[in-house]
């Protein structure tokens, strides 16, 4: 069977379990689809019609489940601070599923059983404590379920315990190495050596940052809680993107839903290709990226995505130009001379909008002269107009001023609303 009659069985397998929940039935029924093996081509797949947030907030909470509620072992909802959220379950067979999808994903990153593993996602309704915690027991490795928070003891136990694997968000991992340099522990009593970091966007900048930092290699992990969570696609060594498991098919669209070509830039929309509980039809993820086809050397073959710059949400729109927080993130750690914490503060002036910076300044330039502080503040308000072609306020603020994240970071605080 060639690949897209493979593809296309695994469509029509998610499409006739789909097929047996009513809002399926009348969207679908709607234009025509009433079985799954009307699906026949990837064409007629790209009719039906894209699920969105709101499509799942309307049948909260279990209106989009596709098995009885006694088949469910497990319930995640997505991290959103806003109105209701969306609620995920799982059959046994779906989370031993996500256990061998992760599991086969760190191990190509070079986890073994041999490693021990501190979890520092938070466990709970989010997705990636649990995912990734069954996913290092499938793979047999020693699993610290430590969650996230209590950055001493985070430190303590790493050294004690012989933590070799790190996994938590970007923004946790630069406070962890923070912490670091301040607890008494020295990088040599420690035996990190890979971190699995995502569940928010982060840039090759604070990739390095965190390297240097931590003296480990990072890897960059993606998912959602609608599509199952951490473990969609993760990085090799060859860090050429991040290899999208062969489980989920993924499209990329334009704001307008139209289907882009590989290579260009859009939205993420996932399918599920075997879930049971909660499979999900082109699913708009609200991330962009830009997905390639090809072979890796680390043997992958398949879809692979570029990180994931940001989501559609995060943009910010300052007197017309779009503005993501990670293009103010890659200007900051390009000029090497500040510390890699910031936040946007958004505000209105008159009928302007204004975008201020505020970057915390490192320990020794705290200590400099006024003049060079300016020339300093100048440089970087230089950089953010090359990179957004906008001029904005920057603030220089004290080390250690802006809150750190103990788990998704806040980059944005928005006066407007
Ligand atoms: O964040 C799942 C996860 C946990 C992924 C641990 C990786 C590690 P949600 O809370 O549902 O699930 O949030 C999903 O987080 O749509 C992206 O906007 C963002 N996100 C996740 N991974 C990355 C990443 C988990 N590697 C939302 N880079 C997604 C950039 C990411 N953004």
């Amino acid at each position: 069977m060639d690949i897209e009659q493979q593809l296309l069985q695994g469509i029509r397998k998610t499409v006739k379990s789909v097929l047996h929940i009513p809002y399926y039935q009348e969207r679908f029924g709607a234009i025509g689809i009433n079985q799954a093996e009307e699906v026949r081509s990837l064409q007629d797949f790209q009719r039906l019609p894209l699920t969105t947030k709101e499509d799942l907030r309307k049948n909260y909470p279990f209106g989009l489940f596709a098995e009885p509620m006694e088949n469910i072992v497990r319930l995640h909802a997505s991290s959103g601070t806003t109105g209701k959220p969306t609620v995920v379950g799982y059959t046994r067979k779906d989370i031993e599923l996500w256990a061998k999808i992760v599991a086969g994903e760190l191990e190509r990153a070079g986890v073994t059983k041999q490693d021990v593993v501190q979890i520092a996602y938070g466990y709970g309704l989010f997705t990636g404590g649990m995912g990734l915690h069954y996913g290092c027991e499938e793979l047999g490795a020693v699993v610290v379920p430590i969650s996230g928070g209590n950055t001493a003891r985070q430190l303590m136990l790493m050294r004690d315990f012989g933590t070799t694997v790190l996994d938590c968000t970007p923004s946790y991992a630069l406070y962890l190495a923070e912490s670091l340099e301040e607890s008494g522990i020295a990088r040599d009593e420690l035996k990190l050596k890979i971190g699995i970091f995502g569940a928010e966007p982060w840039t090759e900048g604070m990739r390095e940052q965190i390297e240097v930092r931590l003296g480990i290699k990072a890897f960059d992990i993606y998912g959602l809680s609608e599509t199952m969570g951490p473990g969609v696609a993760l990085e090799c060594p060859a860090h050429q993107g991040l290899h999208i498991d062969e489980h989920f098919y993924p499209e990329i669209l334009d704001s307008e839903g139209n289907p882009l070509p590989v290579g260009v830039q859009g939205e993420l929309v996932i399918t599920s290709l075997d879930k049971e509980a909660f499979p999900v039809i082109r699913y708009r993820t609200k991330d962009l990226t830009t997905l390639h086809y090809g072979t890796c050397s680390c043997g992958h073959v398949g879809w692979t995505m570029e990180r994931v710059t940001a989501r559609v949400d995060d943009m910010i729109i300052i007197r017309g130009v779009n503005v993501f927080p990670s293009q103010v993130e890659e200007a900051i750690l390009s000029l090497g001379e500040f510390e890699p914490h910031y936040l946007l503060v958004v505000y209105r002036s008159g009928n302007l909008d204004q975008l201020e910076v505020q970057v915390e300044v490192n320990e020794t330039s705290f200590f400099d002269e006024v003049r060079e502080l300016e020339e300093q503040q100048e440089r970087l308000k230089q950089r953010i107009k090359e990179i957004l072609g906008i001029t904005v306020r920057v603030r220089l603020v004290e080390p250690k001023s802006i809150p750190r994240s103990e788990g998704k970071a806040i980059r944005v605080i928005d006066k407007r609303k």
